[in-house]
């Protein structure tokens, strides 16, 4: 194996023996050929969508061939041939999602027979297809031991840092398109990025510059996504309203929901209505107590725990049925193997899996008859913390927020959105967070947060010292937090606010949000605890030169160059 695409890469450089989260060398192999194939599947793609137009015989072809096909989707059977399937599959390989196999076994079937159903329409109706990149013809049986797959394929390093940055991002985008699509959201410039930015990623002929424009405008589509999951979330949900979430827990069974998808919670949550199983939110699921569509089920009793890596301690006392709806999910313990539940594209071989129906609705009855049999869950802590301050609540007290800093009791905002971690050296954002001036506000997004949510920060004149916007993907709320702010200080740039960065990221999602916060025009971004092992010596220059991008040091220095 050779992976790199984490911040927990082993030594800060690749998992070439061992993986860090976890997955097994066969798995890391698999993913990277899957990867390969998709780019090959992408290109074949393409090419259809062009001769399309011209050739009415070659769209009917296609259309008959996908409705004929187990791994098409409806969405499929448009303009944009295997978006959906595309998405899923790359959502598969971000950190911590997909640990079996035989998904990626089946995953990479699945993709040749697409790739190979179209490439007989293509070749039947007469398209030139000489000039397709080898991934569109390769073989099963021709992926192992083959030097032009995974990372190492690329022989120049600064293409290869550029392909990988490109490709990480393209996962971050279809982590979050695949939530705005299941929400009935789809955009068709977001599912044209991704097959023309796999396209990319081997073609030769490319040269450094031209990959660099295409991951800048991979963080450009990176915003339209988040924009279209924000509105898929807010005209489905509501508006995230400030909220007081319960820490402690009841005194019934329950269900604990972790990952990122409200679409799951919200049908765990229905069919849990009156069963006497209460619904719990664990790391990201957090965001779900703040929209009022689902904050309305009197049974959604609290968040329990804190952040991702800590699950292996807290499922183990939940007692109750787990459900892991996305990545970050751990290899279990034996503790609660039996009764944690994969969905979605997540997948551990030995754990339940609730599978999506053909009608698209999902049936817990297993979980539920669980949990009727499971004691309650022990308690871990007590009290509440506040969280529902996306763009809208935040922008709905902007009065009082910009008359803080007219009036000089609010000195800075410190954007402070990412991931969490395991590893020791995050401790950093804690005592960042503690050490921060009275007189500053963090805003947050993600699960980087649960560093320092739970302290007791105060407020300034009754607005939070930490302003949570929701998840990961709701970065993109914190900008537009501050566009609004920059409007109402009559600034036309926002880096002349008050607003300094200092991300923490951890997997691919968090690349994507990194590369939408230069698309949108943020300098100066502190990024920690280690940067990307994938960006080569050259492209770190073009980050620093272009962007201002550094790493974090110490607490003390960082206070100083940030507040
Ligand atoms: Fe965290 Fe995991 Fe949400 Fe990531 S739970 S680390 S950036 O998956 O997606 O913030
Ligand atoms: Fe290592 Fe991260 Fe890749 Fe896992 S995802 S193998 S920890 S670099």
């Amino acid at each position: 194996m050779y992976c790199y695409q984490c911040e927990e890469t082993a030594k800060g450089e690749a998992c070439t023996k061992t993986a860090v989260c976890g997955k097994t060398d066969e798995v890391a192999q698999l993913q990277d050929q899957l990867i390969y194939v998709l780019k090959g599947l992408a290109a074949v793609n393409q090419k259809a969508r062009q001769g399309i137009p011209e050739n009415p015989g070659l769209k009917d072809q296609i259309m008959k061939f996908l409705k004929g096909s187990k791994s098409a989707s409806k969405e499929d059977l448009d303009q944009y041939i295997n978006s959906k399937f595309m998405e899923d599959c790359l959502f598969a390989t971000v950190t911590n999602v997909n640990f079996s196999s035989d998904y990626f076994k089946q995953k990479i079937d699945e993709a040749i027979g697409l790739r190979d159903g179209i490439l007989v329409a293509l070749k039947e109706n007469g398209v030139n297809t000489d000039d397709l990149p080898k991934a569109s013809s390769v073989k099963v049986s021709e992926l192992s031991n083959n030097e032009s797959v995974g990372v190492l394929g690329t022989k120049d390093e600064d293409v290869r840092s550029l392909r990988e940055l490109l490709t990480y991002g393209i996962k971050g985008i279809s982590a979050y398109a695949h939530h705005a699509r299941i929400l009935g959201y789809t955009d068709k410039e977001i599912d044209a990025f991704i097959e023309k930015g796999l396209v990319a990623t081997v073609d030769d002929t490319l040269s450094a510059d031209e990959l660099t424009s295409l991951v800048l405008e991979c963080g450009g589509i990176g915003v339209q996504t988040m924009a279209l999951l924000d509105k898929a979330n807010t005209e489905t949900y509501g508006h995230p309203e400030p909220t007081e979430i319960k820490l402690g827990v009841g005194d019934k069974p329950g269900i604990l929901v972790s990952g990122h998808d409200l679409k799951d919670i919200e049908s765990l949550l229905k069919q849990t209505q009156g069963t006497g199983v209460d619904v719990y939110t664990h790391c990201e699921m957090l965001p779900t107590h703040t929209y009022p569509e689902l904050k309305k089920y009197s049974h959604l009793m609290g968040n329990y725990g804190g952040s991702w890596w800590e699950q292996k301690t807290e499922f183990d006392k939940f007692n109750g049925p787990i459900l892991m709806t996305t990545n970050c999910l751990v290899p279990p313990s034996d503790s609660y193997t039996d009764r944690l539940f994969t969905t979605s594209m997540v997948g551990y071989d030995g754990v339940g899996h609730i599978a999506e129906k053909k009608d698209g609705t999902k049936d817990f009855s297993e979980m539920i008859e669980m949990a009727k049999t499971c004691e309650p869950p022990e308690q871990l802590e007590d009290g509440t913390i506040t969280a529902g301050f996306a763009h809208t609540s935040a922008l709905s007290v902007a009065d009082k927020i910009i008359d803080a800093v007219k009036d000089g009791h609010i000195s800075k905002f410190i954007v402070m959105a990412g991931c969490d971690g395991r590893h020791k050296d995050r401790q950093y954002y804690t005592e960042f967070a503690q050490q921060l001036p009275d007189d500053t506000v963090i805003l947050t997004a993600g699960c980087a947060k649960y560093r320092y949510n739970k302290l007791d920060l105060g407020d300034i004149g009754g607005i939070p010292r930490v302003l949570d916007a929701g998840q990961c993907n709701d970065s993109y709320s914190l900008v537009v937090i501050a566009q609004k702010l920059a409007e109402a200080f009559g600034l036309d740039d926002i880096n002349d606010l008050p607003v300094s960065y200092n991300i923490a990221w951890y997997e691919q999602k968090a690349v994507l949000v990194l590369l939408a916060l230069l698309n949108l025009g943020v300098k100066g971004i502190v990024l920690g605890p280690k940067l990307p092992a994938f960006v080569a010596p050259n492209v770190l220059n073009i980050l620093v030169e272009k962007f201002n991008v550094s790493k974090n040091t110490n607490v003390e220095d960082d206070i100083k160059r940030l507040v």
